[in-house]
């Protein structure tokens, strides 16, 4: 037998539960656990086109020194107020010109930063300098120490850009905050700049090395290296239908993520390449570091170039074409969702 109550009734039902802070899951049961994801976050792209001299004239908004980071957050616009790109992401894009120190502190939240343009200037990790070059990937794993830096102009400082990707959100939601500034602008420098590499980025560890913490033990990924591993596979014959040729960038030490939050990739199409479609529950903010093409989206279409910044929520469909021979770099959540078994991929 159904029961039928006239809407009213309910109303006064649904006003009495909520003064008991109470309220009735009928009314949001297929909200709350729906057949599928359904993202709030959106499809969306950054034209480094339109958004490059913004980002430059931030350098005489405010200095590094006083902004502490001197970005502009990309916000999602499905996710107002949020500073977030997706529900466990953070993007942003920062600045830092000849001769400025962004002040060194440390937090929870795992940092990566992708250099998009400039070279030179440095960020120090845990006691080493590592200098930045454009589509250089570099680490500063939750809790560590760290600094950026940019020589002067007479050392041949130029201003660099870079798009920093952080578990902001996910930290968020987790309650599982903490930050401390370091007691001077530089933490001290105890390893010359190269030692992580030369120990964690050949192949080698040192001998007696034990494993006592998940992050990667090498700070900066270089280009060069990416870029050429790349190469040599697509000419070799690899070629992916979906994704081109991608790799995914490894702790070297357990061949796990590079941190426990966030992984990241890099990848090759080749002039007319026109991949397949896929989705997965990981969200993913791609960073465009060669090339031209199109990103179709759910219902979206973007046209990317050099420089692009765009996001694919969850469970929403993309398909990669290129035009001209492109390399795109992406980092998501990857990790959280396999960790809790929520990931799920499917190749169409
Ligand atoms: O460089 O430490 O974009 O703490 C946001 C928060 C960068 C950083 C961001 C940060 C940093």
């Amino acid at each position: 037998m159904s029961v039928s109550v006239p809407n009213e009734q309910r109303s006064a039902y649904y006003e009495q539960i909520a003064s008991q802070r109470m309220a009735p899951l009928w009314e949001s049961l297929h909200n709350l656990v729906p057949k599928q994801p359904k993202p709030q976050a959106q499809a969306a792209i950054w034209k480094y086109a339109q958004v490059r001299d913004l980002v430059m004239q931030a350098g005489a908004v405010i200095s590094a020194e006083e902004a502490i980071r001197r970005v502009l957050v990309l916000e999602n616009p499905g996710l107002p107020g949020k500073s977030s790109m997706t529900p466990n992401l953070y993007a942003g894009l920062q600045l830092i010109l000849p001769g400025e120190i962004a002040p060194s502190h440390r937090h929870t939240q795992s940092a990566l930063r992708f250099i998009v343009e400039g070279r030179g200037a440095w960020t120090a990790v845990n006691g080493e300098r590592t200098t930045m070059h454009p589509g250089d990937f570099i680490i500063t794993p939750s809790w560590t120490w760290h600094d950026h830096g940019n020589p002067s102009v007479e050392e041949g400082g130029e201003p660099v850009v870079w798009l920093d990707g952080l578990d902001i959100p996910l930290v968020g939601t987790l309650d599982a905050g903490f930050a401390e500034n370091y007691p001077e602008a530089t933490q001290p420098v105890m390893r010359p700049e190269g030692d992580s590499f030369a120990r964690f980025g050949h192949n080698m560890v040192p001998v007696r090395h034990r494993v006592t913490d998940p992050t990667s033990p090498v700070f900066s990924y270089p280009y060069a290296r990416s870029r050429e591993a790349l190469d040599t596979l697509y000419r070799n014959g690899e070629l992916d239908a979906w994704d081109g040729v991608k790799l995914r960038y490894v702790n070297p030490a357990t061949g796990g993520w590079p941190m426990p939050t966030m992984a990241t990739f890099m990848q090759y199409l080749p002039p007319g390449f026109q991949g397949k479609t896929y989705r997965s529950t990981d969200s993913t903010v791609y960073c465009v570091v060669e090339g031209r093409g199109t990103a179709h989206i759910g219902d979206a279409v973007f046209s990317f170039e050099q420089h692009d910044v765009f996001v694919v929520p969850s469970w929403q469909p993309v398909q990669l074409a290129a035009s001209s021979e492109s390399v795109l770099f992406s980092y998501s959540d990857r990790p959280v969702l396999a960790a809790l078994n929520l990931l799920r991929e499917e190749r169409i």
